[in-house]
């Protein structure tokens, strides 16, 4: 294997911040970067490195932010620009790094950039965007959007349609145009020169779109959006005309991407971005399956390592709380959040963390359509309901990957609305948060929260966690319960056993495993020496271990 090349960020443990849902100082009900900055000990005292901020540019907020209005001024609900630099200086002084995640395929349908350019077929910003005539009558394709039945938009005024790869109020720059492209890049270089210490690229696969706009065979796959020719090379020329002269980090929001793929967009050779995340798994993968998630693992490894980095992560702000979807929320909530825990954090790659999980947070299911916020939910539910489907079986249906999920409030205490805001809170907070909150995981030694602070402090002390080759034992690999691999830098090995099933398992040790010592680095059950049966370990339900081998 190549030797790794060693950089800051691949030792780092990124936090996602979910600002609005985070903690409220004003009582208005949403979250702001002064909550944001009252909670950074919070955060640092995790162990996290470094803080991913979902946007807080100005803007509508029909998209929760991902829809820009303007690039460089803050969006009121969450502060001033005042409040934004102190959030930097303060995020500097506890010794953590901010990256600000950055929306640049689309903007909003109120971006000045927009209403120029669609006050008249001779505005010299029509070509910032993608305008194309009716065909027949109808859209100029059969194409889909992530958010609305159509990705054409059309516009009475000027008799044309717009295209929009999301909802309607988020039209796609024209990236083929190079004007557009230095407008980007010169904002790009004023947030850099801010201070800030790199940025998330949303939804950055989908920048080039193809000659042509074919229609599509199967309309509903909407994979045509992504990856066309064209893309690397506006991501390396963004990179050499921003990211150089930096000492940053990018991570890019790469969908329907596979390892050949990714490695275009991340190769230590290529000059674009340093680490993307794919969604082999949070968006193709609906419930757990072990078999299929070591087979990503597995292809990724092989695609990436010693080349480009990977980002480990099983849940974000649009995809329902990990130990809900992939882990078991109920009897067995505390060891199977531990255990995603421990394995994130040991699979090669750079261990993300989405507010909340480090206390286990789950996901809801809330009464009625209308106390969902997620436009993607909501557009879905109106477009299925109109086709005449049931209105009870479409929520129903539509509950389990609702982005509002994972975007409810940070329950901090047991006081109202979990210690989040005095006011009355843009979404509903789970009504767990009684019983589960961070105020009870801090003062807790067996906690999600204590777990989490352990597992990071070991990546601090050992390079073995970032550097350390990745090896799957082969003996487990069909096994649809227990994830078995090791990882070794210089004669350092380290077993990581994990047994993700509700019921016991037992796991032969084999090869070097049987005949070296163990030494048990973490667990999240209490294991005892004279429990153990020579060569064997009995994993009880969802039990994960990590062992040096001496
Ligand atoms: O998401 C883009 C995107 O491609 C996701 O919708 C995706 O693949 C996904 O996980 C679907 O389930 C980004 C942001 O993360 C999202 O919040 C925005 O709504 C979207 O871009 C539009 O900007």
């Amino acid at each position: 294997m190549a030797a790794k090349k060693r950089v800051w960020w691949k030792e780092a443990v990124v936090y996602q911040v979910y600002w609005r849902s985070f903690f409220d100082t004003d009582g208005d009900g949403i979250g702001d970067l002064e909550g944001v900055i009252q909670k950074l000990d919070y955060i640092r005292d995790l162990g996290v490195d470094v803080i991913w901020l979902n946007p807080v540019y100005e803007s509508p907020d029909l998209d929760n932010g991902y829809d820009i209005s303007d690039y460089e001024a803050i969006m009121p609900k969450a502060g001033t620009m005042e409040t934004w630099d102190r959030l930097l200086a303060e995020t500097h002084k506890r010794g953590m790094k901010l990256i600000m995640d950055l929306v640049v395929n689309h903007t909003s349908d109120r971006h000045p950039w927009f209403i120029e350019s669609r006050s008249s077929k001779d505005s010299p910003k029509r070509n910032w965007y993608i305008w194309k005539d009716a065909k027949e009558g109808g859209p100029p394709n059969n194409w889909r959007s992530y958010f609305a039945p159509s990705a054409w938009q059309w516009d009475a005024a000027t008799g044309q349609y717009y295209f929009h790869s999301f909802a309607v109020e988020q039209p796609d720059l024209n990236w083929r145009n190079p004007d557009v492209r230095q407008a980007v890049y010169g904002m790009m270089r004023r947030w850099l020169d801010r201070g800030i210490d790199g940025f998330r690229l949303d939804a950055i696969a989908l920048l080039a779109k193809p000659e042509g706009y074919p229609d599509a065979e199967r309309p509903e796959d909407i994979r045509y959006l992504t990856n066309n020719p064209g893309l690397h090379d506006f991501l390396r020329e963004m990179n050499e005309q921003t990211f150089a002269g930096y000492d940053i980090v990018t991570v890019g929001e790469a969908a329907f991407v596979a390892p050949e793929e990714g490695l275009k967009f991340v190769g230590e050779d290529r000059g674009e971005l340093d680490m993307l995340f794919h969604f082999e798994v949070c968006d193709e993968m609906p419930e757990w399956d072990m078999l299929r998630f070591k087979r990503i693992q597995r292809r990724w490894y092989e695609g990436l390592w010693g080349k480009g980095s990977n980002s480990q992560f099983l849940n974000n702000h649009d995809h329902t709380r990990q130990v809900t979807r992939y882990g078991n929320d109920g009897a067995y909530r505390v060891e199977s959040a531990k255990l995603l825990a421990t394995m994130l954090h040991t699979l090669p790659g750079i261990p993300y963390i989405y507010q909340g999980e480090e206390i286990g947070m789950t996901g809801v299911r809330f009464e009625s359509i209308e106390d969902y916020d997620d436009i993607a939910m909501r557009n879905r539910y109106a477009e299925e309901v109109g086709k005449g489907n049931d209105p009870v079986e479409t929520l129903k249906r539509l509950q389990p990957l609702s982005r509002d999920n994972s975007r409810t409030p940070m329950q901090w205490d047991d006081s109202p609305n979990a210690g989040f805001t005095s006011g009355t809170p843009w979404i509903k907070v789970n009504p767990n948060y009684r019983e589960l909150n961070a105020a009870r995981d801090l003062v807790d030694p067996n906690s999600i929260y204590t777990y989490y602070r352990k597992l990071i402090k070991l990546r601090k002390e050992n390079d073995v966690m970032v550097y350390g080759d990745f090896e799957e034992w082969p003996a487990y690999a069909d096994d649809e319960h227990l994830y078995v691999y090791t990882r070794s830098l210089d004669g350092v090995c380290w077993l990581i056993a994990l047994n993700h099933g509700d019921e016991p398992a037992k796991l032969a040790l084999q090869g070097s495993a049987e005949i070296r010592k163990r030494r048990l680095l973490l667990g999240n059950y209490p294991v005892r020496s004279e429990d153990e049966e020579a060569g064997v370990l009995t994993l009880r339900p969802h039990e994960a271990r990590i062992y040096a081998l001496e």
